[in-house]
């Protein structure tokens, strides 16, 4: 084995835009790595885009035409002499497809290998990979579900009304149908069979127990190329609405440590024996005390500095050390958590309709102080693009408590300022002060259900 270079790279392109793409290249300054970001048309002016060394517009305000554009981006990556390529979260982050092309064009996937993110993205191929790995699944159908009718009621009945359909080819919350009745069961498979077609162009789907109040609960792993993996704890992202999370913590509030630590050391164990490199995040439902991994994440989360703050690591700056060949500097019993961190997605949208509200911002004060950490990209005068996603950046507070960092939360939130367009800081307000969230351990349907509930 060649010895581990102790050199990261010279230069790394950002192929992604807003609150990552600003995070991606304050980890690179801090490593010495020089930064390369495209963008858009629609981000041409953006400040995050001047800040870096060297920009290349790759295309239009459509993604498709430019953060989607791979032919673009992997040119880019060549005119400016990068030698790494880190994704972000969303876009071409967990393309398989892309991850190869920008191996085989000669530049380093800060990620995994371009087929550890194929059985991933394949939700039937990960689970099998998981049960394979020791790792808990919900029950349901050992792999794709069968073409014959019988063979299909015949499973459910042993796996046990309500089930869900899910299609292979989705994930978070795309592709999937719940089936309460055997009378329900045919014809949802062969509406999702059609959709997973015509969505992710693959019919494959799987059946699974449906879980009707869990947690989403997922746990973060680095995992370098020498056979080293740790798992960074995990975190509580239940509090979503529309497969959106809105709200992010860790630790996760009244779960037993000693059970995480067993599903922990199983997720970081799945890494050796799959040879996983990078950062990624198994996902999983928790309801009545157990465990059940449903999908894995192959990218850096949008949440990811909630476990930054209660572990100290740097996820990005490992993701960019573990591409270059570094082995992790630390192991697992050098992993201490302290504190409580909660993350507020804050995103440009009517706080009451959800309706996206781009525009220009015309006042922008980001809250600060003790235990607050502010990721965003925006500034008075900026213009809140409406190509893209809504969320125009995160609010991360940091306390030795939960209610400490809620309290600091609460605070932070009511100073900020954000003029010119609207946002979701008051219902952000509003859930600070619920009762049941306020209490801890609410569950994947608790927002839509309190949403529902107002007036
Ligand atoms: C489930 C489930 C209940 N039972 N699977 C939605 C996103 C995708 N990652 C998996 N999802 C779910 N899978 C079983 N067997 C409920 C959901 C689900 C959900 C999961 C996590 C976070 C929010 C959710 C909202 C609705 C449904």
């Amino acid at each position: 084995m060649p010895a581990a270079p102790s050199k990261l790279f010279d230069k790394i392109l950002i192929a992604n835009r807003g609150e990552i793409a600003l995070r991606i290249q304050r980890a690179c300054r801090e490593l010495g790595i020089k930064t390369v970001v495209v963008h858009s048309e629609a981000d041409r002016d953006a400040k995050y885009v001047r800040l870096a060394d060297e920009s290349v517009c790759i295309g239009p305000p459509p993604s498709a035409l430019s953060y989607l554009n791979i032919p673009a981006i992997i040119a880019a990556a060549e005119v400016t002499d990068a030698q790494a390529i880190h994704p972000g979260y969303g876009f071409l982050s967990e393309n398989a497809d892309f991850a190869e092309k920008v191996e085989r064009s000669g530049f380093v996937f800060i990620g995994p290998r371009p087929d550890t993110i194929r059985l991933m993205g394949d939700k039937v191929s990960a689970k099998a990979a998981m049960i394979k790995a020791g790792v808990p699944c919900v029950p349901g159908s050992d792999g794709a579900l069968p073409e014959d009718p019988k063979e299909i009621v015949r499973i459910a009945r042993v796996v046990g009304y309500p089930v869900i359909i899910k299609a292979a080819g989705g994930g978070g919350g795309r592709g999937m149908r719940v089936v309460n009745t055997e009378a329900a069961l045919l014809s949802a498979v062969t509406l999702t069979r059609a959709e997973a077609q015509s969505a992710f162009g693959n019919p494959t789907v799987y059946m699974e127990k449906f879980l009707t109040t869990p947690r989403h609960i997922e746990i973060q792993v680095l995992a370098d190329e020498h056979k080293n993996a740790v798992w960074l704890g995990e975190r509580d992202c239940s509090m979503q609405r529309r497969h959106q999370k809105i709200i992010e913590e860790a630790p996760a509030p009244g779960i037993s440590a000693r059970a995480l630590v067993r599903i922990g050391d199983r997720c970081a164990d799945a890494c050796r024996k799959i040879g996983y490199r990078g950062a990624g995040t198994f996902e999983f439902l928790y309801q009545d005390d157990e465990y059940y991994f449903i999908e894995m994440n192959t990218r850096v989360q949008v949440e990811h500095p909630v476990t930054e703050l209660v572990t100290g690591i740097d996820i990005v700056q490992q993701q960019i050390r573990i591409a270059a060949g570094h082995k992790l500097p630390f192991r697992q019993r050098d992993v201490v958590k302290r504190g409580h961190a909660i993350e507020c997605r804050i995103n440009a949208e009517d706080p009451f309709t959800f309706v996206p509200s781009p525009g220009r911002i015309t006042s922008w004060h980001a809250p600060g102080g003790p235990g607050i950490r502010v990721d965003s990209h925006v500034y008075a005068n900026y213009f809140v693009p409406p190509n893209y996603d809504s969320m125009i950046g995160k609010v991360i507070a940091f306390g030795d408590t939960r209610e400490q960092a809620l309290a600091r939360m609460r605070i932070a939130l009511s100073e900020m300022v954000v003029e010119g367009i609207r946002t979701n800081i008051p219902l952000h307000q509003e859930l600070l002060l619920d009762e049941k969230f306020v209490r801890g351990g609410t569950n994947i349907h608790f927002l839509e259900e309190r949403l529902a509930k107002r007036k």
